[in-house]
This record gives C-alpha cells, sequence and structure tokens, in this order.
C-alpha cells in the first residue's frame, strides 16, 4: 500500500490502537514500507513497550515530535508524508507543512482495512454486545414503576462495568413522549405506568463497541402504541433478512422505509437504518438514503429503525450482526417480542 519513498503519519486513536494495540490517547505512529515507529511522550514509555512490541519506541525527551518525524523521514529517505485528513487539526496541518516533505491525504486507508473484521475483533465485539444486553436484562429486573431514566440508566451502566466493561459509550434511556427523542439523554423523569420506555446502549469491550436498543411497555400501553412498536418489529426484522454479502445498503434502508411507509410512519422514521461498528461507535458501512455501499463477509453493523411521534413516543429496536455471505449473524440477541415490564 505505501511505496519506498511514503510514511503513514497515523494520528487517530482508533487507528493507533488498530496497528499497533497503543492503549494511549498521545502520541503518533509512523509507519514505512521497512519500520514502524511510536512517538510518544515519555510518560507512555513503559505502556508502549508492553503493547506495541512490533514497533520502535522513540520518546520526545529534548527533541519535539516535529523533529522526531523530520529525523526519521531523512534517515529513511521519505519524500512523501500522508497523513490523516479528518484526524489533523489545522494548527498541526501549518506545522507539517513546513516539513521538506510533500503531504498526501491517506484516504482513509486504514479505516477502509477496519471495515472487515477479523475473527479476534469479532469475538471481542460479540463479548461486547453480551455485556451489554445482560446489563440490560439485570437491569431491568430491578425496574419498577416511578424509577427516573437516570436511575435506571445508572443500574445499567454500574451492571456493564461489573460485567466487564472498561467504558460505556453512550446510554439512552427515554420514557413517555421523550422516546420521540432519537438520542435523548436520561433525566430525571419518572418513568410511568402505561409509556414506552426505550434503551439504547453501547459499551465498549477491549477497544470495541457494542450497540443495542430495545423498546419495553411499562405495563399497559395505548392500541396506538403497541402499533407502532409491531411496524418497528417487523421492519427491524425485514432489515436483518437482507443482509448479506454482496446487498446494497441504500435497497436495504429503502425496503425497510417503504415497509413503514405501508402504515403511513414514514415521515416518523427520521435517521438512517444503520451503521457499522468495531474500534468506533459509527464507523463504515453506513446505511441510509444517500450512499450506497456494497456489503461484505465479515463486516460488522446495525440495523434500528425507529418511529418517533412527537408528543406521543417513539420505539427503536437495534441489533448488531456480522454480515456472512448468505445472511448475517446476530450478535444482540436479547427478545424483541412486545414485553410489559414493572408490572409484577
Ligand atoms: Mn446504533
Amino acid at each position: 500500500m505505501l511505496k519506498e519513498n511514503q510514511a503513514l503519519l497515523v494520528t487517530k486513536r482508533e487507528n493507533k490502537l488498530y496497528f499497533s494495540n497503543f492503549t494511549g490517547s498521545g502520541g503518533a505512529l509512523l509507519i514505512t514500507l521497512k519500520s514502524r515507529y511510536i512517538i510518544i511522550e515519555g510518560k507512555y514509555e513503559n505502556q508502549a513497550q508492553e503493547q506495541c512490541k512490533e514497533f520502535s519506541i522513540i520518546t520526545l525527551k529534548e527533541k519535539s515530535f516535529l523533529q522526531c518525524l523530520r529525523e526519521i523521514a531523512e534517515r529513511e529517505k521519505i519524500e512523501e508524508l500522508l497523513f490523516e485528513e479528518d484526524d489533523v487539526v489545522y494548527s498541526f496541518y501549518k506545522k507539517l507543512k513546513k516539513l521538506p516533505f510533500k503531504l498526501l491525504e491517506s484516504n482513509k486507508l486504514i479505516e477502509d482495512k477496519r471495515v472487515i473484521k477479523n475473527l479476534n475483533e469479532i469475538d471481542k465485539i460479540k463479548n461486547s454486545c453480551k455485556i451489554a444486553e445482560k446489563a440490560i436484562e439485570i437491569s431491568l429486573k430491578k425496574f419498577k414503576v416511578g424509577m427516573t431514566e437516570i436511575e435506571l440508566a445508572n443500574e445499567i451502566e454500574l451492571k456493564s462495568k461489573q460485567l466487564g466493561a472498561e467504558k460505556i459509550d453512550f446510554l439512552i434511556v427515554v420514557s413517555g413522549e421523550r422516546g420521540a427523542l432519537p438520542h435523548g439523554r436520561p433525566t430525571d423523569k419518572k418513568i410511568k405506568y402505561g409509556e414506552l420506555l426505550t434503551i439504547d446502549f453501547g459499551c465498549i469491550y477491549k477497544g470495541y463497541h457494542s450497540d443495542i436498543t430495545r423498546t419495553y411497555a411499562v405495563g399497559e400501553v395505548s392500541l396506538k402504541l403497541k402499533e407502532i412498536y409491531n411496524v418497528v418489529k417487523e421492519a427491524q426484522e425485514l432489515g436483518l433478512s437482507l443482509v448479506k454479502a454482496g446487498a446494497n445498503t441504500k435497497m436495504i434502508d429503502n425496503e425497510v422505509r417503504m415497509y413503514i411507509k405501508k402504515f403511513g410512519y414514514e415521515n416518523y422514521f427520521v435517521h438512517g437504518l444503520g451503521h457499522g461498528l468495531g474500534l468506533e461507535g459509527h464507523e463504515n458501512p453506513i446505511l441510509n438514503q444517500r450512499e450506497i455501499n456494497i456489503l461484505k463477509s465479515e463486516m460488522v453493523l446495525t440495523i434500528e429503525p425507529g418511529i418517533y411521534i412527537p408528543g406521543v413516543g417513539g420505539v427503536r429496536i437495534e441489533d448488531t450482526v456480522v454480515v456472512k455471505e448468505y445472511d448475517c449473524e446476530i450478535l444482540t440477541t436479547i427478545s424483541k417480542e412486545f414485553e410489559e415490564i414493572g408490572i409484577c
């Protein structure tokens, strides 16, 4: 991928982790055809020695990052430097420009590799999904009508950490009319009888994300809410059934949208059908009406249609799946059957 006179500067945290196993937030990798360097502050030295066995470690002492970069480049006869255009900030770019090489955009070189997961990565995502769904299930057993959204969210967060999550990525707990906010944060609103409750949760396990959404009925809900639930559930299952290698993401998104349209709710499905995930919570492939991606085996993505009616409430159901040759493997397996909770 690289030519002899080129070096790739990796600054994006997830890409550094992908290439080197380095979990720290600082530093950068410099990769040439022949060598791999990690350039870091002294405080990361021990960590880098432990995690980055295949890298030459360069510690910034009296020299600046740019001086180190320049020295390596001279030694290795580098003329072109590829940098991550989505990660580099303008002030750093101006400094890079002063160095004596031609700057080239890396064009998501690493992200393109990351989109297909290896078995090790899929294992970590699976584990991450297991933790997330277990945390939801166990927390729901403690759920009582009148609990606040934040109280329930805290339970889920704590449980996920007890189960091995290193941190949570995000946690949406919304109830009643607040369910119409696709990305609503939990508040001190009490979760009441007769409302829908949506939990969308992703945690991180060994760097890898999970993503799952379930909507529950708190006791008996109106026929309208139940109807929305069933439309979303059927739409989500339709989406899952279309995922396989070779499928076109825009067409899958469209089929699900058309299904929802049959019931007149198309204007209330206000986001794309899904997204890839891995080291980032949102990465390629993106499933929406704006782009076309062709699915390949071992991509990992979500299918998450929703209906959000302002003043009424909302439903979203989401699974994380691995694309296979003829179908997909669903990693988030807790029940999607319409379920009334908090009544026993
Ligand atoms: Mn998602």
